[in-house]
């Protein structure tokens, strides 16, 4: 399958954002703490060139916890404010504040040598479709301010929030970008659900997330389907799973698209276990 999702409304936002970028103190990067390099695009670091940046580690909760730990450090040692936050439940937010004092450290004093003082940070809220922005500006801000949903491209314009911390937000429309260097970068944003399912083969996506598991988390797919592993071929093993959950077609034949997707959306609910989709030391050069 070829992952690719760019639809028009990406170009918009990004020129939005790159009209705002000039007011703007601090960028706010979220990625998915299940693939943190895959989801970081590539076109905010030339957005986010010369400002004060942090990175929040989003979903944290999701994610394979040693994972967690050596993703931090990998993105600490290159130089990151790095925080893991889970915005649902607000976990990880009173680290915060401290992040965006530091990272803006700088700033802050400038404008008090200026006289300036009080003077709210303004800060971009960015990041791929479905990461979590607006739902991070919400449990920042403490009360539902920007509209949130289990589906990419739910924010289609800009939207600032203002806190009284002294922080303002600008939440934005996620974005990707218009290709993908490697197709398994695409394969990854697609198990997390920020491209749009309805342009994707969900059996062959099921069946990629197989693969990964049976290699990487042998166990969690008995575990929750019973499948009894005498197989190592994904398809028997997605057969196993329609058995499992009773999905069948007219008469006994086995409903492999109904099954790929409950996998699929058991994954992204966090009910497979908490699974990290990349790891710190399979990374060659990147960033
Ligand atoms: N488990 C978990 N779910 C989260 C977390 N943060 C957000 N979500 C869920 O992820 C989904 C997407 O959240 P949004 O805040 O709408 O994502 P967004 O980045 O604003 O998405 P777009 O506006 O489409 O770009 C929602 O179903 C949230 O409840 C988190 O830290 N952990
Ligand atoms: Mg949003």
């Amino acid at each position: 399958m070829n992952y690719q999702w760019y639809p028009g409304h990406m170009t918009k936002a990004k020129r939005m954002m790159q009209e705002n970028i000039k007011l703007i103190d601090l960028v706010i990067e979220l990625v998915d703490a299940r693939v943190p390099l895959s989801s970081r695009n590539p076109d905010i670091d030339e957005l986010a060139k010369n400002k004060s940046r942090i990175l929040l580690l989003n979903k944290f909760d999701l994610a394979d916890a040693e994972y967690n730990k050596k993703w931090s450090s990998y993105f600490k040692e290159k130089g990151f404010y790095a925080v893991e936050i889970d915005s649902r439940s607000k976990t990880g937010m009173k680290n915060i504040q401290k992040a965006v004092q530091e990272a803006c450290k700088e700033k802050i004093e400038r404008n008090k040598m200026r006289g300036i003082i009080n003077r709210p940070v303004r800060a971009m809220v960015v990041g791929i479709p479905n990461v979590g922005k607006s739902t991070f500006i919400n449990s920042f801000a403490g009360k539902a301010c920007a509209k949130t949903g289990n589906k990419p491209g739910v924010t289609k314009g800009k939207q600032w929030i203002r806190l009284n911390k002294g922080l303002e937000l600008l939440d934005t429309p996620g974005i990707l970008w218009p290709k993908f260097e490697e197709q398994a970068v695409g394969m990854r944003l697609a198990l997390i659900g920020s491209m749009n399912d309805e342009i994707l083969n969900i059996d062959e996506l099921a069946l990629e997330l197989i693969s990964f598991l049976e290699k990487n988390y042998p166990g969690s797919l008995m575990e929750r389907y019973e499948t009894d592993r005498k197989t190592e071929n994904t398809f028997e093993i997605l057969k196993e799973i329609c058995i499992n959950r009773r999905c069948y077609l007219k008469g006994e034949e086995p409903d492999i698209s109904r099954a790929a997707a409950i996998v699929l959306d058991d994954f992204r609910h966090g009910r497979l276990g908490r699974i990290t989709l990349e790891f710190p030391n399979e990374v060659q050069s990147n960033s």
